[in-house]
């Protein structure tokens, strides 16, 4: 599956230069049927990946669009209040509180947090969801 992922990568990315542009990525959802442009491509970029400023796709990113984690993608920036692509325990409290959680956000982030760095980085919160069956 990852390598597969990284053979369209290198396929679709035309310019050789280690990511996917708008109008690469327009190229990809073209040629598996979906209609698009490269503004709506760009948007896209934008929407599911706000702390990205480069308006490009790197490897790790293409794999989540592609892999179908976009549902877990989503979720993630809503809690990252900042857009920095990390998760703080302020951020993750924010969001539990307004959902009227009664867990220990404490454990619950300190799980999350497999480094013990104080982020949640996406890769965690993936684990995360995954553990709780989302
Ligand atoms: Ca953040
Ligand atoms: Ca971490």
């Amino acid at each position: 599956m990852q390598s597969t992922t990284n053979e369209t990568f290198e396929f679709f990315d035309k310019s050789k230069d280690g990511f996917i542009s708008a109008s690469e990525l327009c190229e990809v959802m073209q040629s598996i049927g979906l209609k698009t442009t490269e503004t709506k491509a760009a948007q896209m970029i934008k929407n599911h990946f706000p702390s990205n400023n480069t308006g490009k796709l790197n490897n790790e990113e293409y794999a989540i669009l592609m892999s179908g984690n976009l549902k877990v993608r989503d979720t993630f920036n809503m809690i990252d209040a900042n857009r920095d692509g990390m998760i703080t325990f302020d951020e993750l409290s924010r969001v539990l509180i307004a959902l009227g959680t009664s867990e220990d956000l404490q454990t619950m982030f300190e799980d999350a947090d497999a480094n013990n760095d104080g982020f949640i980085t996406f890769e965690e919160f993936k684990s995360l969801m995954t553990k709780i069956g989302m």
